[in-house]
């Protein structure tokens, strides 16, 4: 990689650390909380921001990017916050064209079909030109947050990313992009290895533009069995940790890395061993066997049910305080299993977000 950042050193001072510590493994009075998808079309503002404006163009506006990453500050007492954006800027920057389609989604109007089709692909991606407004988006928001909770930058990981870029869009099977691992593995390998180094080029810019912590979303890790996971998904999983921490320590930066492989319950044992600090859980796992397995050697995040926000929220307090005893409060990020879906009501994240704070202190002075 050949990013040579010089490290801002103006931003505003971190007010609540609890996330970064938690992350670390380090003591904390409370357990920290946020939620994936915590900008989102659940709040009337967020729609009302977003309203006749194209996904991506959104995307690519620093201002609009911050604005969309603080509201959900601005309600909830969150100890992080992620920047607004999306996975699918990455297969952009590489040369494919991806539309947001108002009720169906993300789009790709002509995706990989076969191995010739890499071709189509740029062979040198600039990322720092391609990708600079997530940059932008990142150093203007680090700014106006002022230093009240740590910015958390993201990236998708390769095989979730080739399976929307063979895929097309959202895909009940996979069936296309599984295809490939089977057909085509040479190809595959080709993908996600030209994935990976955009992918470590794009975390290393997040990085040296201000993110606090970095989070790999593998979203589709659970369509793979255990093997394919061993050999299409895990490798580079493990190489962009590797490679994006050893060129961090080059310049005296150390961000706690989280891995969210989801639905892959089979590969927990790898995962916590892959140099990430934070391994992000869907819900059908259970806390105190994924604290078994992990045994200590990295921090938990996740992972309530996220349709338990439809419950009263009595209820959702006990979820959350049974969720707690699971992980036990210390070297855990409470979070949802997944995103927050659109139908969702604030008030529910509201009291979702005071339950893990409440009942961990409580659980703290006990
Ligand atoms: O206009 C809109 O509101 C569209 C909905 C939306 C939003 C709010 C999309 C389309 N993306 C986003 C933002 C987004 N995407 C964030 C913002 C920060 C936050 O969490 O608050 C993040 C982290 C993502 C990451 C993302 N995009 C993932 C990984 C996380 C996950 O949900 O598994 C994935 C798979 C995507 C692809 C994507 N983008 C949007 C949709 C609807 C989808 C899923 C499509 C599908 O698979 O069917």
């Amino acid at each position: 990689s050949c990013f040579l950042f010089a490290k801002p050193k103006d931003f505003p001072v971190l007010k609540n650390d609890t996330f970064l510590r938690a992350a670390r493994g380090q003591q904390t009075q409370h357990v920290p909380v946020w939620c994936m998808r915590q900008a989102g079309r659940y709040l009337p503002e967020f729609k009302e921001y977003r309203a006749g404006k194209d996904f991506f163009d959104t995307c690519r506006s620093p201002e609009a990017c911050c604005e969309l990453t603080l509201q959900p500050l601005r309600r909830f007492d969150f100890d992080a916050s992620i920047i607004f954006s999306d996975i699918l800027v990455v297969p952009q920057a590489m040369g494919l064209e991806v539309q947001m389609v108002p009720g169906k989604g993300p789009t790709f109007p002509d995706p990989l079909k076969d191995p010739e089709d890499l071709q189509r692909l740029k062979t040198k991606v600039d990322v720092k030109k391609e990708l600079d407004y997530v940059f932008k988006a990142i150093t203007l928001t680090r700014h106006k947050i002022e230093g009240k909770v740590p910015l958390i930058g993201f990236t998708g990981a390769p095989w979730t990313l080739m399976a929307y870029m063979i895929e097309g869009g959202g895909s009940k099977t996979q069936s296309k992009a599984k295809a490939w691992l089977y057909r085509h593995p040479a190809a595959s390998h080709m993908l996600l290895k030209r994935l990976t180094d955009v992918v470590v080029d794009y975390l290393l810019g997040q990085a040296a533009a201000g993110a606090q912590a970095l989070q790999v979303f593998d979203s589709n890790a659970g369509f793979l069995g255990p093997q394919e996971f061993k050999e299409f998904a895990l490798p580079y999983l493990r190489d962009i940790a590797r490679r994006v921490k050893d060129r961090l320590k080059e310049t005296g930066q150390d961000l706690p890395m989280i891995v969210f492989a989801k639905d892959a319950h089979y590969a927990l044992e790898d995962l916590s061993q892959s140099y990430y600090e934070v391994v992000s859980l869907d819900w059908t796992i259970d806390p105190r066997s994924a604290r078994e397995r992990t045994g200590g050697s990295v921090s938990l995040q996740g992972n309530m049910d996220p349709c338990a926000l439809y419950a009263p929220k009595e209820r959702i307090s006990e979820v959350v305080q049974k969720m707690l005893e699971g992980f036990g409060t210390q070297g855990y990020i409470a979070n949802l299993g997944h995103g927050l879906y659109p139908d969702m009501d604030p008030a529910a994240v509201g009291a979702f977000v005071d339950a893990v704070h409440r009942h961990s202190r409580r659980m703290n002075s006990d």
